[in-house]
């Protein structure tokens, strides 16, 4: 399986994205890491470009939200209907209830969402949702 992933927006955290593409490799997928700085636009084009089942989106300086709340109107724009959606990271700037966190990152359009939780807790969660799903 595919996953396009790398950082959003402006955020320089670049050592999650490092143990991400470390962590998916073990776990046998085939991974096109885009890095920090990379725009949810750019995402999709890699996305579309490789054919890639999964896009997973790691944010760490909490600004993740305005970099992705456009995410609903590019999978109109584009058939990506097979293509699962997960964020995780740093979700919001400071203390956020994750009561308030998940819902506003799911209606954007994500399938999956992970708010400063266990990287391979999440990965776990990813594999068992993809599971389902075929
Ligand atoms: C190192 C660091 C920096 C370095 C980054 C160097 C680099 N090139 O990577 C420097 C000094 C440059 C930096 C800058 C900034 N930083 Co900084 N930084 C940190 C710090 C100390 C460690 C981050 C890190 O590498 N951790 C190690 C990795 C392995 O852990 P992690 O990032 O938490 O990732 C884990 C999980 O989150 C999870 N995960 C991550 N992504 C995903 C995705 C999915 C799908 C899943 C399932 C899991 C997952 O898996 C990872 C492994 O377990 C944290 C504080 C901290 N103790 O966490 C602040 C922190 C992330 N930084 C913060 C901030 C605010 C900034 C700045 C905006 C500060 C400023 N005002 O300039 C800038 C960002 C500028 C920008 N454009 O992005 C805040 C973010 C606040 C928030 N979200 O509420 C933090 C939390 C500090 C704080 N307590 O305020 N930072």
């Amino acid at each position: 399986m595919k996953v396009v992933t790398g950082v959003v927006g402006n955020d320089i955290h670049v050592v999650a994205n490092r143990l991400i593409d470390i962590s998916l490799q073990e776990r046998g997928f085939d991974v096109f890491n885009l890095g920090v700085n990379t725009y949810l636009e750019e995402f999709v084009d890699a996305v579309i470009e490789t054919d890639a089942d999964v896009l997973l989106i790691s944010s760490l300086n909490g600004e993740a939200e305005g970099w992705c709340r456009d995410l609903g109107i590019l999978k109109n724009r584009f058939d990506l209907s097979k293509v699962v959606f997960m964020i995780g990271g740093n979700l919001s700037v400071g203390e956020v209830s994750i009561d308030e966190i998940i819902p506003k990152f799911k209606n954007y359009g994500f399938d999956l969402v992970s708010h400063q939780s266990d990287l391979n807790e999440g990965l776990d969660k990813l594999e068992a949702f993809l599971k389902e799903r075929s």
